[in-house]
Parts: structure tokens; C-alpha cells; sequence
């Protein structure tokens, strides 16, 4: 069978033709837009999926965003322009007249990258720094959603009290400091205005703001993981997102985690799949596979 994947991120939408071997075909992306109101999501999401539907048998969404009982519930509005609700699968199914699927970005890439281990791994983290902080965690095998679909949002635990507040309410998250959209809040002087990427591409020409600014959020985020290991005691942690790709990133991290006591020292990695570990983790969980 072939399925439709489709992941819905801060940034970008991108959608793939998925078979069932993992193959993808035809991947597309488009910016996100940034609206309060659903219509202009609705128009992207209809762009984007027309070309790839007459091909697929179901569709199989990864998106940011708490996903309860096929709708989106944003914990952090601001980093979809505001939209605070959308009804994901009500409106796939719409526009496609397929079957539906819709799940966290991050715990969907969560479940490619446990299915891709080839060791005894049970449980493992996956952790996306990108627009925002996300988080999926497998505990026994098993991907924890949560009741009410919030589990592995890691990127709302407290970072810094002291620090900037979060679109999500709460004062100093973690995503409000190391996540792309926090980096990129925080600049200040000659990198005001500029996004994550452009700082990341100063930082790598020496510029000190730059390498600081980076360099915080990748503190954060191995305080961040050594939190992760100590809940759930994972022999894992695997790093994606555009941020936590970037060249050098993971160097970082890494040796900000070396420098805590050994108990909370864990195997971390980039993304076996990259970027597209959250449309391909969409279309293993529509495939009913179980790893
Ligand atoms: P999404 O959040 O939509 O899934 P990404 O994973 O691409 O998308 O994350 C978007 C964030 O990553 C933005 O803040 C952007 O500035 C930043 N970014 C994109 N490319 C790079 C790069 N090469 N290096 C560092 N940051 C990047
Ligand atoms: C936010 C939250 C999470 C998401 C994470 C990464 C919203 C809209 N999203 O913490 O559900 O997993 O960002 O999302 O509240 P991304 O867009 O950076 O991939
Ligand atoms: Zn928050």
C-alpha cells in the first residue's frame, strides 16, 4: 500500500508518497503559514496533497502540536501564527476522501527511529529541536502518547526560571530558549531579525553573539536530555529538527552531557532518518507496525 505522509511542522509542510517498504517518492514542502485562522492551513495542506493523493491508500499525518482525537491543540500558538485548534483528520479526510491517521511530529519520528535500531534498545527519546522543542518517548517497546496526547512534550519543562516566557504560558521552558524560534528571540545588536539558520551560519564564521547564542541552547538541551534520562532511564537519545542536524550541534550537546556525573550519561544520536523521520514514524503507525 502506499501512503500519503504528511508533516506538518512550525516552519515548513512537507508530504511524501510512502510504500510500505519505507520508500518515499515525490516529496514536496511549503512554508507554513502563519495565521490564527484554519483557512490558510486548509489551502496549504490542499496544495501541497492534491499532486500526491490519486496515488495513496491512506493518509498518515506527523504534526506538531498536542493531537487529541484527530485535531490539533497547540500547547505553544505562537509558533503556528496563532492558531490555537485545527481539525487535522476531519479535513485530510476531506480533501482526500482517504483514511486518516495523525499523530505528534515527535512522537511519530520517535517511533521511525526505535524502528530503525538494530540493537535490544527498549527504551529510547527522540528529541526535535526545531521551530520549537518537541519530544517522543518509547518506554518498553512501546510509543506513550499519553492519554490525552501531551506525553514527551520535553520542550515544556522548565529550563531556566528566570528566563523568557513561552507561547505556552509558563515562564523559562526549555523551548523558549533552545528551540530555533528561541535562539532566534534572542538575538540581539547586529543578528536582530535574523531566524536560527542565519545564526547558525554566523556562528560558524566566528561570530561571538552567534556562537554563544547556539551554544546556550545546546547547554540547555543537555541539561534537557540528562532530565530525560533520569525520568525515564532510556539508553537513548536521538537529536532531529533543522537545529538539532545543524553541523556541529550534536558535538555540542555532547560534550555539555560529558560534563555531568556519569548516571546521567546516555548513547546520543542524529536522526537516522533526518528530516523526514516524522513522516516516515507517520506512515510506520498507519502501517500498524509494531517494530
Ligand atoms: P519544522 O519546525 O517546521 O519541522 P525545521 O525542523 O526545519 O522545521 O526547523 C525550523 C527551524 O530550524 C527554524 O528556526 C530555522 O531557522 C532553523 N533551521 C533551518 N535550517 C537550519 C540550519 N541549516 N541550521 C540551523 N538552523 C536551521
Ligand atoms: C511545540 C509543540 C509540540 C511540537 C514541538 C516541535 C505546538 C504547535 N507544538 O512544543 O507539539 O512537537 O513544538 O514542533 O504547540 P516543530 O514545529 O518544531 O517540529
Ligand atoms: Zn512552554
Amino acid at each position: 500500500m502506499t501512503t500519503l505522509a504528511i508533516d506538518i511542522g512550525g516552519t515548513k509542510l512537507a508530504a511524501a508518497l510512502v510504500e510500505d517498504n519505507l520508500q518515499i517518492r515525490e516529496r514536496r514542502e511549503l512554508p507554513t503559514p502563519a495565521s490564527k485562522t484554519s483557512q490558510a492551513l486548509r489551502d496549504a495542506l490542499k496544495a501541497l496533497v492534491q499532486p500526491l493523493q490519486s496515488q495513496a491508500h491512506r493518509v498518515a499525518i506527523a504534526s506538531t502540536g498536542i493531537i487529541r482525537e484527530g485535531n490539533l491543540l497547540a500547547i505553544n500558538p505562537r509558533n503556528l501564527g496563532g492558531l490555537l485548534h485545527f481539525p487535522l483528520v476531519q479535513t485530510l479526510e476531506a480533501l482526500t476522501r482517504l483514511p486518516t491517521l495523525a499523530v505528534n511530529d515527535a512522537q511519530a519520528a520517535a517511533w521511525a527511529e526505535y524502528c530503525a535500531m538494530a540493537d535490544d534498545t527498549r527504551d529510547m527519546v527522540f528529541v526535535t529541536v526545531s521551530t520549537g522543542v518537541g519530544g517522543g518517548v518509547v518506554s518498553g517497546g512501546q510509543l506513550v502518547t499519553g492519554t490525552g496526547g501531551l506525553a514527551g512534550h520535553l520542550g515544556h519543562t522548565l529550563a531556566d526560571p528566570n528566563g523568557p516566557v513561552c507561547g505556552c504560558g509558563r515562564v523559562g521552558c526549555v523551548e523558549a530558549i533552545a528551540s530555533g524560534r528561541g535562539i532566534a528571540a534572542a538575538a540581539q545588536g547586529t543578528l536582530a531579525g535574523c531566524d536560527a539558520k542565519a545564526i547558525f551560519s554566523r556562528a560558524a564564521e566566528g561570530d561571538e553573539q552567534a556562537s554563544r547564542l547556539v551554544a546556550y541552547s545546546a547547554q540547555v538541551l543537555a541539561r534537557l536530555i540528562a532530565d530525560t534520562k533520569a525520568v525515564t532511564d532510556c539508553q537513548r537519545v536521538v537529536v532531529g529538527g533543522s537545529v538539532g542536524l545543524a553541523q556541529g550541534y550534536l558535538t555540542q550537546v555532547r560534550a555539555c552531557l560529558e560534563q555531568m556525573p556519569p548516571v546521567y550519561h546516555v548513547e546520543l544520536s542524529a536522526a537516522h532518518y533526518r528530516h523526514d523521520a516524522g513522516l516516515l514514524g507517520a506512515a510506520l503507525l498507519a502501517q500498524g507496525e509494531k517494530g
